[in-house]
């Protein structure tokens, strides 16, 4: 992989987010925000090895994995702002970010609903004959829950050609995950007999080289390939309204941790000064948020436009 171009990726969703993060402080976004930061090379790395015609779910923690699977800053600056020309036209804000053009396929608000969601989709690409893979991203949380047991079991008996991609993170909300399950995710996933992978979550090329050999995997019909990347959240979980959570995770692990950014680890092995990249990123990112900023709010009689399917879906698979 282009480790350079890989940095500008990272970067790019780590001064997107914290720029959102200023306007939430000010009560300019609506909703709550789920920060990526710290976990931004589980992103670049996992979709760098994507093919673009191979589909995406997410959760609500979406913005990293929207952005590096192709979608527009514009247009979810505007969608998380919830102005005119949002990416899903501002009724998604920041949790529910979808795009077909860029093959995302949504983003879920439940967690481990995107499991099945996902699992659907693996199921119509085998149908589809075309060697495609699907990929869903979960926290170390969903993969505890029901959902996640019964997407991987059917995924496994049907050798559908799905990517798990855990976030291990550590944390479930405020909750540490060590604190309710005595298994790790890839003691969890043993357990079900599902191939899978550990691999160092904030540094970007170890996760593009374990994603690459897990969707290739997939892509040959050896189904369901798990990916447990470790890593951590900078911030928090989530923001709502103008209030920065307390912060409830201890000090000793946010430092050791902080000292292993992913940007820090990647520009380690970058023999080049990143000074202009880093201004000419925050650069792009201050236009895109004052143009989003200076545009309209949507207009309420498109409330209801978009929003169900009046297809007879049923009927056209017939
Ligand atoms: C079914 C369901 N239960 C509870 C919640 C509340 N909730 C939101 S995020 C979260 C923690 C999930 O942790 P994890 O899966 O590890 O993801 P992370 O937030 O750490 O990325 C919880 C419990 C929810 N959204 N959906
Ligand atoms: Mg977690």
């Amino acid at each position: 992989m282009d480790l350079l171009s890989a940095y500008r990726d990272m970067l790019r969703i780590r001064l997107f987010e914290e720029s959102l993060l200023r306007c939430a402080k000010q009560g300019l976004v609506p909703g709550s925000i789920h920060p990526y930061t710290g976990q931004e090379a589980v992103a670049v790395g996992v979709l760098g090895a994507r093919r673009p015609d191979e589909w995406v779910v997410s959760f609500y923690r979406c913005h990293g994995h929207a952005l590096a699977a192709g979608c527009s800053p514009q247009r979810m600056m505007r969608e998380i702002l919830c102005r005119d020309g949002g990416l899903c036209g501002g009724k998604s804000g920041s949790m529910h970010l979808a795009d077909r053009a860029h093959h995302l396929l949504g983003s879920t608000s439940i967690v481990a609903a995107q499991l099945p969601i996902a699992a659907g989709a693996a199921m119509s690409a085998q149908l589809d004959g075309a060697g495609r893979a699907v990929l869903v991203f979960c926290g170390d949380g969903a993969l505890g829950a029901g959902g996640a047991y019964e997407t991987l079991t059917i995924a496994a008996a049907q050798r559908l050609p799905l990517l798990v991609v855990c976030e291990d993170n550590g944390w479930q909300d405020q909750t540490a995950s060590r604190w309710v399950r005595h298994l790790s995710p890839a003691q969890l996933v043993s357990g079900l007999d599902l191939p899978h992978v550990e691999v160092d979550g904030n540094d970007v090329e170890a996760v593009h080289d374990a994603a690459t050999a897990a969707l290739a995997a997939c892509r040959s019909g050896a189904g369901p390939q798990v990916v447990v990347a470790h890593t951590y959240l900078r911030d928090f979980h989530a923001q709502l309204g103008d209030q920065p959570p307390r912060q409830y995770r201890p000090q000793e692990e946010r430092q050791r941790w902080a000292a292993r950014d992913p940007l820090t680890v990647a520009a380690g092995r970058i023999p080049a000064d990143l000074t202009d990249l880093h201004a000419e990123v925050a650069a792009e990112i201050d236009e895109l948020l004052l143009s989003a900023l200076a545009a309209g709010t949507p207009d309420p009689a498109t409330a209801t436009t978009g929003v169900s399917v009046t297809t007879d879906l049923i009927g056209a698979h017939r």
